[in-house]
């Protein structure tokens, strides 16, 4: 269902809630990254490897949709990358390689709850991602291009 899907493009800046502060910084995609998703697929949580400026690649959770413990009115395409970085990456290029669908944007009770969410979303990541099928893509060709 329109996976593997490739995606690259400048970090802009998010809604500015402070993710960051929550432990889980998301670099937002520009629109027409989000228009360039294939129709069919669905908005949720999904998994799979991303790069800043052609450096080393990690691994990456992602949320696409309208977020809506939010309520936004426009789809964003946010991607938490599992590397600590020295420094915030706005204007530079990310790229990111989609492999896999974790569930669906779900609304919550409270941050703290979104925020656990999203930890086990982590931890999914990071197990599927060692598998064979996955794992072969943190040496694709797209992140040398
Ligand atoms: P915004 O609302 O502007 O998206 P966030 O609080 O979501 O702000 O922080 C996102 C920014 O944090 C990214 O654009 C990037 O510059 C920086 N950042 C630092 N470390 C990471 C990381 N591991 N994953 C994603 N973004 C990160
Ligand atoms: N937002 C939601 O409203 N519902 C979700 O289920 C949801 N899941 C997310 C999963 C991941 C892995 C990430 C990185 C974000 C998710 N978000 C979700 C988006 C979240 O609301 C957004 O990153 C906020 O800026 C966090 O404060
Ligand atoms: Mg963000």
């Amino acid at each position: 269902m329109g996976l593997p899907h490739f995606a690259k493009g400048e970090v802009i800046k998010g809604f500015g809630r402070g993710s960051k502060e929550l432990g889980c910084p998301t670099a937002n995609f520009p629109m027409d990254v989000v228009h360039n998703l294939p129709a069919d697929l669905d908005t949720g949580v999904y998994f799979g490897f991303a790069s800043v400026d052609r450096g080393e690649v990690h691994k990456m959770v992602m949320s696409i949709g309208w977020n809506p413990f939010y309520k936004n009115d426009v789809k964003s395409m946010e991607t938490h990358i599992l590397n600590t970085y020295d420094e915030d990456f706005y204007g530079k290029e990310l790229r990111v390689a989609m492999l896999g669908f974790l569930r669906q944007e779900r609304n919550f009770k409270s941050l703290d709850e979104l925020i656990g969410a999203i930890q086990g979303d982590i931890r999914q990541a990071r197990e599927k991602l060692d598998e064979p099928d996955f794992i072969k893509y943190k040496t694709h060709p797209f992140f040398k291009e």
